[in-house]
C-alpha cells in the first residue's frame, strides 16, 4: 500500500490539521509505504511573504517530526525540490477541464468576491494537487473532509488520462478519518477550524501554550439546552465531543455515555485537559527540533532524492504516453 499526502507550510498548524491529517500521517507509517510532501508551491497561490514561507516550512517540518514522522520510515520532502511536480501539472492540465476547476469549492471560497483578481495558480491548485499524488502512483490519500472534492477530481483526471493514453496512472482513494474529519472553529462551530478564515480565539494551534488552550476551550461557544450529546442543532457541543473522542482515540458514543450527566462546563474542562495532554509532548519536541535548520535541510534533501527517483519514472511514462520529448528506448512502458 502506498500512501501520499501533502500539507501546506502556511500559518501555524491547528488542531483540525493535526487530527484530520497529521495524526493520520503518523499512523500511515505503520500501514504502508508513506510519502509526505510539504507543498510550498501550493502556498504561492495566495498572498504571501517569501521569508515567512521559508520559516513556515521549517516550523511545519519540526511539527511533523515532533508528531512522530520518522524520516527512516517515510519519505518526507519539500515539493519545490522535486521539479517533476511542476511539469506533470502542465501535462495533466490538458486532461482537466476549465469547467471542473470552476466548480471547486475551495477556489470559490478562497477567491471570494474578487474572483477576477485571484491568481491563475489558485485556479490550478487542484491540478498541482493531482500531480502530487499521481506522480507517486499512491493508492491512498489521507486528508480531512474539506479535501474530498479535490481527491475526486484527481481520480477523474487519472481515469481520463488512462482512457485516453493507456493505463499509466493509479487511481487513488481518499482516507478520511471516521472521527475528527472536520474539526470546527470553537467560536463559530458552523465553520471549519481554518488557517485563513477561522477566528484566532476559536482556533487551537498545535504549539499553543497549555494556558492558551485551556482559555480557548473554556470560552468555546455552546448551544441551548444542557445535555451533552451530538445533534444537528448543537454544533458547539457536537464539536467538543468529536474533539474529545479524537484525542482520546474513542468513539463519540463512548464519550456521550461517560458524560451523560455532566454539565457543559465539565465537558469543556475535560476536553481542555485532554487536548493539553495530547499536544504537550509535540510542543516540547517541537522546541528542540525547530532550532537546528541545517538538520532540517538535511532531512529534506534526503527525502527529495528518494521522492525524485519515484517521480522521475512516472513522469517519463507520462511523457512517453503523451508523445512529448524524444521517444524512450531504455525501458518499455509498464
Ligand atoms: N478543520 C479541519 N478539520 C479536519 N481536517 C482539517 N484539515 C484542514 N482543516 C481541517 C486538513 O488538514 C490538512 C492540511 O491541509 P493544508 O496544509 O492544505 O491546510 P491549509 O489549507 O493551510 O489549512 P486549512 O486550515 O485547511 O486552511 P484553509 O482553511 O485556509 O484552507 C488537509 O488534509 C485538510 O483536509
Amino acid at each position: 500500500m502506498r500512501i501520499f499526502s501533502g500539507i501546506q507550510p502556511t500559518g501555524r498548524k491547528h488542531l483540525g490539521n493535526y487530527i484530520g491529517a497529521i495524526a493520520q500521517y503518523v499512523a500511515g507509517q505503520e500501514r504502508g509505504e508513506a510519502i509526505y510532501c510539504i507543498v510550498d508551491l501550493h502556498a504561492l497561490t495566495v498572498a504571501y511573504d517569501p521569508a515567512d514561507l521559508r520559516a513556515g516550512l521549517y516550523d511545519l517540518l519540526a511539527v511533523l517530526l515532533a508528531a512522530g514522522l520518522d524520516p527512516e520510515r517515510c519519505v518526507l520532502f519539500r515539493q519545490s525540490d522535486v521539479r517533476e511536480h511542476s511539469e506533470l501539472t502542465w501535462l495533466l492540465s490538458n486532461v482537466t477541464s476549465y469547467g471542473e476547476l470552476s466548480r471547486m469549492t475551495q477556489f470559490k471560497d478562497k477567491a471570494g468576491s474578487a474572483r477576477e483578481l485571484a491568481t491563475a495558480g489558485l485556479f490550478f491548485y487542484p491540478v498541482l494537487m493531482a500531480s502530487d499524488v499521481l506522480l507517486y502512483r499512491a493508492q491512498e490519500v489521507p486528508v480531512g473532509d474539506d479535501q474530498r472534492q479535490h481527491v475526486e477530481l484527481m481520480r477523474d483526471v487519472a481515469q481520463r488520462f488512462n482512457a485516453r493514453f493507456g493505463d499509466t496512472l493509479v487511481v487513488p482513494e481518499h482516507r478520511i478519518p471516521a472521527v475528527g474529519a472536520r474539526i470546527m472553529d470553537l467560536q463559530h462551530p458552523q465553520s471549519k477550524m481554518s488557517t485563513t478564515t477561522g477566528s484566532v480565539e476559536g482556533t487551537v494551534y498545535v504549539t499553543d501554550a497549555p494556558a492558551a488552550i485551556e482559555k480557548k476551550l473554556k470560552r468555546a461557544v455552546t448551544d441551548s439546552g444542557d445535555e451533552v450529546r451530538r445533534a444537528v442543532d448543537k454544533p458547539g457541543i457536537t464539536n467538543l465531543i468529536e474533539i474529545f473522542a479524537a484525542v482520546r482515540g474513542e468513539a463519540p458514543e463512548e464519550i456521550e455515555a461517560e458524560l451523560k450527566d455532566a454539565r457543559y462546563g465539565e465537558l469543556k474542562s475535560a476536553v481542555a485537559g485532554a487536548v493539553i495532554d495530547y499536544l504537550a509532548p509535540v510542543r516540547e519536541r517541537y522546541a528542540d527540533l525547530r532550532g537546528d535548520e541545517s538538520q532540517l535541510e538535511a532531512i529534506l534533501a534526503d527525502g527529495a532524492e528518494r521522492a525524485r527517483s519515484i517521480a522521475g519514472e512516472t513522469l517519463a511514462d507520462v511523457r512517453e504516453r503523451m508523445g512529448v520529448g524524444a521517444p524512450r528506448r531504455d525501458r518499455p512502458l509498464r
